[in-house]
This record gives C-alpha cells, structure tokens and sequence, in this order.
C-alpha cells in the first residue's frame, strides 16, 4: 500500500555548504529538496563583511547545476570588530537574512567568534532596532564545564541575561539539543524561535557511544540522552510555531571524522526529509510535518511561504540513498538513521 504526503516545499534554516568541491558537492544534494536555507558563514576565513557575504552567494550560485532552483539566504559571521555600519547595509540591501553570534571556540571554525558580549552591543543593539535576527550557537565555552552541559549553562548565563538587556533582539536558538533550551524558547521573555536538527531528532548519546563509538554521530552541540531527544520530537511534532527545521548539515570528509581528532559535524542534507516523514508518522504528526518544515520558518522570518510542493511517498521499500557521496577530495558519510526509511521523495 502506498501513501503519498504533498506539503509546500521544505527550507533548511540552518546549513553549511562550505566551499569549493565540497560545495559542489553538497549543494544538489540540499537544492533537490529545499527552497531556500540559512547559510552559515563558518568557512576559513569566517563569512564576516557584507562584501564577504557577497563574494560567497555568488560562490554558491554559480556551484548551482543547471535548472535547479535555489536561494542561499546568507549571513555574516558576528566578530568583536564586526562594523555595525556594514550590518545594517547589508540587511538594507537585502543581502543577509541574519547574523550569526559563535561564542568563540564552541564549534567548528569559531575561533573568530565572540569572547565577550559587551563588545559586541552596538550591534546587537542595531540589529534590534532594524529587525534583522541573530542566529546564536547557544552553548558556553568555559573548559570546566561539562560537554553535556553547554547549552543549559548558555541559558541560564548567557542567554537569559540578553534577552532582558534586549528584549527586542530577535534570536534564533540555533540546533536546540535539551528539553532546557526547549523550555527556554517556550518561556522566553524576549523574541526567541529555535531550531531542530534532523540528526537530534532521530538520536541520543547511546546511538553515538553504546557498543563502539561511532565518529559520524559526533557533533556540536553533542547529542544528548534520550529524555532530551523525546522533548525535542515533542517540540517539532507539536506544530507550535517557534519550532522549525534547521539541519544543521555539516558534512566533513571521512578521513577528517575517522581520525584521533575527528571534526564535529553530521552530513544529513540528503535522507532530511525522509528521516523526519518517518519519524512524524511514528509520533502521529504527519500533519504537522509542514509546520515544522516549510511554514513556521518563513513565518517567522518575515518571508512568502514557497509556492512549489514536495511529494513524499510511504512504500514498502526501504530509500536507498547512497551511504558514502564523493567529492575529488575524499568521499563524505551521510547520516545513518539508524532505521530503513520508508519515505521517499519523489523528484
Ligand atoms: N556543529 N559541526 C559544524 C557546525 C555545527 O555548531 C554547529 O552549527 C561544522 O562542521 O561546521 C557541528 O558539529
Ligand atoms: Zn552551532
Ligand atoms: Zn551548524
């Protein structure tokens, strides 16, 4: 028996497509299915000036094959130099959609982020004043705090303060890994959305370390145990508006995961949607998989929802998307689910 699901099609608000082969690579991998994503500016060296943002859409468009469709909504890199002069341009021209505060050191490329906050409020401040969102990594970096514990300490430390200092900031709470930053974004005195992962979604921390460790589940903010993970199902398949996909795709090369040092980051751009089709369908949401995917984002971007549709189809089959995709430097591991999935996409 088939069933078939048709929904607006999808935008990704949170991604990194990187640069060069690698986005080659990536990118139709992400376009096939999604409108438009939030593109994250940790590239090295860090997207920072709008005329950076600009050189790098145009990177990005011109890695786009023939007759497909795509909008980068790009962002800059917020740095204790960064000009809120420059900031406001580039919102006013319409080229960033966001702005994306790295505390530095908590993730991948964010050495150049923010050390201290206050250095950083003139442009908060005029961000508010113009409406233009901030895109936060919302953990702590402080080396004596626990890995599992980043996010709450971000919270309760960091983030709350901000929002009473600014209270009309808008800030995506970016890759919402504890039912903590869950709880946050629904009690927030300021103007707080957040988003999912894929991969948060569909693991917890046994899935990364119970019966070997597995280097491809390794990411930041680290997946957490599985109360956190059903809060964060709980959230997505709630269709409350505040709660939308964001990937979070960051696909690093295989010998740069499987190595004594292995970089954060899951490749999951590809097998997204059938993940969370499954997983909406588990959890009796199938009719709120659209809020989650292609409405609530927009809306609260300030954006037109997409007009174009997607069809997924449920069949007996399992996807078969490929395990490893391959790029002149290396091959690339896509996310394992864990389980087959039933869902496909339908081109
Ligand atoms: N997390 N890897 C990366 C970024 C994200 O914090 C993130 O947004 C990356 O490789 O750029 C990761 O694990
Ligand atoms: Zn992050
Ligand atoms: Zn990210």
């Amino acid at each position: 028996m088939t069933e078939r699901l048709t929904i607006r099609r999808p935008d990704d608000w949170h991604l990194h497509l990187r640069d060069g082969a690698m986005l080659r690579a990536v990118l139709p991998e992400t376009a096939r299915h999604f409108a438009r994503a939030i593109i994250m500016p940790n590239l090295v060296p860090p997207v920072v000036t709008g005329a950076d943002a600009t050189a790098y859409r145009d990177r990005i468009m011109a890695a786009l094959p023939e007759g497909m469709q795509f909008t980068p909504l790009m962002t800059l890199y917020l740095t204790e130099q960064t000009d809120p002069d420059d900031v406001a341009a580039a919102h006013a021209s319409g080229l960033i959609t966001a702005v994306k505060l790295y505390p530095a050191g908590a993730t991948t490329n964010s050495q150049s982020g923010v050390r201290n906050l206050d250095h950083v409020r003139p442009v908060l401040e005029r961000m508010a004043e113009i409406g233009l969102p901030l895109c936060i990594h919302g953990e702590v970096t402080d080396p004596a705090t626990d890995i599992f514990d980043r996010e709450e300490a971000f919270l309760n430390g960091v983030l709350r303060p901000l929002t009473q200092e600014i209270p009309d900031l808008k800030i995506t709470l970016e890759h919402i890994t504890t039912h903590h930053g869950i709880r946050f974004v629904r009690e927030a005195e300021g103007d707080v959305a957040g988003t999912i992962t894929t991969h948060h979604l569909m693991i917890n921390r046994n899935h990364m370390l119970a019966g070997g460790i597995r280097p491809h589940y390794y990411c930041l903010p680290i997946v957490k145990r599985a109360s956190h993970q059903r809060a964060l199902i709980a959230a997505a398949t709630s269709g409350d508006p505040r709660f939308f996909l964001g990937t979070d795709s960051a696909p690093h090369l295989d010998h740069a995961k499987i190595s004594e040092c292995g970089c954060a980051g899951v490749f999951s751009a590809p097998n997204t949607m059938s993940c969370l089709a499954q997983l909406f369908e588990e959890y009796e949401a199938l009719d709120k998989l659209e809020a989650f995917t292609s409405l609530n984002g927009p809306a609260r971007y300030g954006l037109p929802v997409n007009e174009e549709t997607i069809t997924l189809e449920k069949r007996d089959t399992p996807c078969n998307y490929p395990a490893k995709y391959h790029t002149p430097d290396g091959t690339l591991t896509l996310f394992d689910p864990t389980v087959p999935l039933y869902w496909h996409v339908l081109d």
